[in-house]
């Protein structure tokens, strides 16, 4: 597959096989696709290595003819290996310098990023942009402290490289998220759990452009 380095932030849906009220995690995908999700990330914190790829390949083989990117998570030499169209790390994982070498200079590299030190390290000529959260309290995230819009509005303004907010997103305050200095807004159950994961997309799809 060609790497995709053009991205769009916009609708940011990350894909947990865990969150998808048992539904197969490509049908999940291919509904919130079609209602308008921009980029698709791949996150499995739980299984073997073969089972997360596995996973991957049924999702990218759904993104294949889309301009959707498709981004992995924490697995970096997965993502090499299937040629996806980039990676996202945490401040745990391996450095970025490091995923960088790996991926290679044409894929996109995503980092999480929620403080004024982690921003203050990032160096904007390795990584593409940021996912800072949580925006709101979150059951995904339940441990980690809330930054709210003031707070996520700081960080976000001063970046040096595009911000995707994430954390308790909604379709009824994602125009918070972009008024706060977001290029796009990330979902996991708000989408995933859905009872029809297309007619959320499509509603954060509307919602961002009244925002905009
Ligand atoms: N990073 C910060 S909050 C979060 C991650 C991965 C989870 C977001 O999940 P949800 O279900 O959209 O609140
Ligand atoms: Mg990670």
């Amino acid at each position: 597959m060609m790497y995709r380095k053009n991205f769009d932030l916009s609708i940011y849906f990350i894909a947990d096989s865990s969150v998808c009220a048992g539904r197969a995690i490509e049908d999940v995908v291919a509904a919130a696709v079609r209602g308008g999700a921009t980029m698709v990330q791949l996150r499995n914190k739980v299984c073997t290595h073969d089972i997360v790829a596995d996973e991957a390949r049924r999702v990218q083989s759904i993104l294949a003819d889309s301009n959707v990117s498709f981004i992995i998570n924490d697995h970096v030499e997965l993502a090499a290996d299937i040629g996806a169209d980039g990676v996202h790390i945490g401040q745990e994982d391996m450095s970025a310098k490091e995923a960088r070498r790996i991926i290679g200079t044409d894929a996109i590299l995503g980092l999480t990023a929620f403080t004024r030190t982690h921003y203050d390290a990032l160096d904007p000529e390795i990584i593409d942009y940021v996912g800072t959260g949580p925006f709101h309290a979150t059951l995904t995230k339940p441990d980690k402290s809330v930054l709210g819009a003031d707070g996520f509005a700081v960080l976000a303004k001063t970046s040096p490289v595009p911000v995707v907010g994430i954390g308790g997103v909604t379709p009824e305050n994602a125009g918070d998220v972009i008024a706060a200095g977001a290029q796009g807004v990330a979902m996991m159950r708000a989408v995933s759990e859905a009872v029809d994961p297309k007619i959320a997309a499509r509603h954060f799809v509307k919602a961002v452009e009244c925002a905009r």
